[in-house]
């Protein structure tokens, strides 16, 4: 096999069936090749975009990847892979780079900013394993290695292709990777022990679903522990709907002081908590205001478990989840909790101006089975928190690393993803503004997600905290797109029964995108983004 053969049909093996990015004349070998190999080939509009797209595909599919030209191409890529590492996103990075028999030294090519390796360098701090392909010799093992890694680890890893090896005959690969875990069976047992005790004692115990359940397939595992305990549960920002939001157990979004009333209530009268992969950051504590008490917690992450403020380690997260299961006895709890009251219908008030407020119980109320929520950073993604998702992950935000410009081109990787499901895409007018065009790319594949932009003028989350000219955006035709990108539909509405007849025909709409641009007022915010804001307040 050739190299790039060898490295196409690693990528298949390892789960993705499309490949995103941009060529360019150092990697447009290698582009030929994946254009006719079975993996499908998904130009987009520029690189960021395509790392952004790779990244919710990988989040989807367990595994992704994004081919770009070297420099130019890899250095637009920086950002989204960035999220993607600090995200726990399984993203493999191709780039292309010049020949080894180019690399003269002091040779200035194209594309290059200084030595042969800054963009090597770069990457190495955003991805969890790298390689240079020079040598025939060890390339399949080299590919094999970082392509375990970004798997095992499920962050980004890095591929440089120079372009006279993607024609080289491949060595078969001389090394095996196989998982050589230390696991300390004996720190497990003693965990399990006393995990089953405080649990055992605990009079208003709760389940956190955090985001590294997802990440490392437990959903299954969970939901039989969150059954068989009869605990209730909720999830932290980044781990919104690892596990169905419909679920009669299902509290709600815990981020300390930024979450509902109800959530939080329930948060601060209990006595143990269960914290299944979580990661805590800034967001998720709510700015750091989280009612849970270390000492009254359980803290479950891949590779260890920390019960109060003693930690075992060498423990496998899955072997805890299934074993604290399997040896649960305590019955079911009784508890007093009013629970959630169940989905209201979204009636439309007739000419009624449209806050955000009701926006979200609209959201609420159009969200259905086969949706996938992908929601931009802004109050798209703090307001989007108490949404109801239907199903197990069908709801991505950058909820963490927090990059604008994120949501459109995940969409197309949500929807590259999983054929056949609507993306509906919640974002600010800043945020769609910085990569709307990648709607182009949905129409010529013929996607059709229904993006709805909150259009309040602006980055209207800073207006509270530091207002002026620096907030304000062009007002754009939002409506008009479609007319500039060849197909769709496009809307402006500004009352609840226009938003209303807007969704109806965009859920109608399967073959083009639809564009909604909701015009609400300059300085409404949602109720999660004004607890938020009273936060931040005071630390500015
Ligand atoms: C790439 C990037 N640049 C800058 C920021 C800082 N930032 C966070 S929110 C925001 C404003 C977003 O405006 P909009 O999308 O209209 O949402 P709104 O604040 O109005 O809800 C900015 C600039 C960021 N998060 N990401
Ligand atoms: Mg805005």
């Amino acid at each position: 096999m050739k190299i790039g053969e060898y490295l196409i049909q690693a990528v298949q093996d390892a789960g993705a069936g499309h490949v995103f990015g941009i060529q360019g004349d150092y990697v447009l070998k290698f582009y030929e090749m994946l254009y006719n190999s079975p993996l499908k080939l998904i130009n987009t509009t520029d690189e960021a975009s395509a790392g952004f797209a790779a990244d919710a595909y990988s989040r989807i599919k367990g595994f992704g990847a994004v081919c770009v030209t070297y420099g130019v191409g890899g250095l637009n890529l920086v950002n989204s892979i960035a999220e993607a590492y600090a995200e726990l996103s399984p993203v493999l990075v191709i780039s292309g780079a010049p020949g080894v028999m180019e690399r003269m030294e002091g040779a200035s090519l194209h594309h290059k900013v200084h030595d042969f390796d800054f963009q090597l360098k770069i990457f190495s701090e955003i991805t969890i394993a790298h390689a240079v392909i020079n040598d025939a010799g060890t390339a399949s093992d080299e590919i094999n290695r970082v392509i375990y890694a970004v798997k095992k680890h499920k962050k980004p890893g890095y591929i440089e292709l120079p372009r006279d090896m993607v024609l080289v005959e491949a060595e078969a690969p001389h090394k095996t990777f196989y998982d050589d875990d230390m696991r300390d069976d004996k720190a497990l047992d003693e965990c399990l022990k006393e995990a089953l005790y405080m649990t055992g004692k605990a009079q208003r115990p709760v389940i956190a679903a955090g985001v590294e359940i997802h990440r490392y397939g437990l959903e299954k595992e969970v939901l039989a522990l969150i059954e068989k305990s009869g605990f209730p549960f909720f999830s932290g920002v980044l781990g919104k709907s690892v596990i169905s939001e419909k679920h009669p157990q299902f509290i709600g979004v815990y981020s300390g002081g930024m979450s509902s009333d109800y959530v939080r209530e329930i948060i601060s009268k209990a006595d143990c908590f269960l914290l299944l992969g979580p990661m805590i950051t800034d967001f998720s504590t709510g700015m750091f205001t989280s009612d849970i008490e270390v000492s009254r917690s359980i803290t479950v992450n891949e590779g260890m478990v920390s019960i109060s403020r003693h930690t075992y380690r060498n423990i496998g997260m899955k072997e805890f989840i299934k074993r604290l299961t399997a040896e649960w006895e305590r019955p079911k709890p009784v508890l007093d909790i009013q629970w959630r009251e169940p989905f209201r219908e979204f009636i439309p008030a007739t000419g009624e101006k449209i806050s955000v407020k009701r926006l979200f119980e609209c959201i609420d109320g159009f969200i259905g089975d086969d949706d996938i929520v992908v929601a931009e950073a802004g109050d798209a993604m703090f307001g989007s928190l108490d949404l109801c998702i239907h199903g197990s992950t069908e709801y991505i935000s950058p909820a963490f690393y927090a990059s604008l410009g994120f949501a459109v081109p995940a969409s197309v990787g949500v929807q590259m993803a999983s054929p056949g499901r609507c993306a509906i895409v919640l974002t600010g007018d800043g945020g769609f503004q910085f990569n709307a065009m990648m709607l182009s790319v949905s129409v010529k594949y013929g996607l059709n997600p229904i993006v709805i932009v909150l259009n309040n003028n602006g980055y209207g989350l800073f207006r509270p905290l530091a207002d002026g000219g620096f907030n304000d955006i062009p007002d754009w035709n939002y409506a008009e797109i479609p007319k500039v990108i060849g197909s769709g539909l496009g809307f402006k509405v500004a009352t609840e029964i226009d938003l209303v007849l807007a969704l109806d025909k965009a859920r109608k709409n399967t073959s083009s995108p639809t564009i909604i641009d909701v015009r609400i007022d300059r300085n409404d915010i949602s109720d999660t983004t004004k607890r938020l804001l009273d936060r931040l307040k005071k630390r500015v």
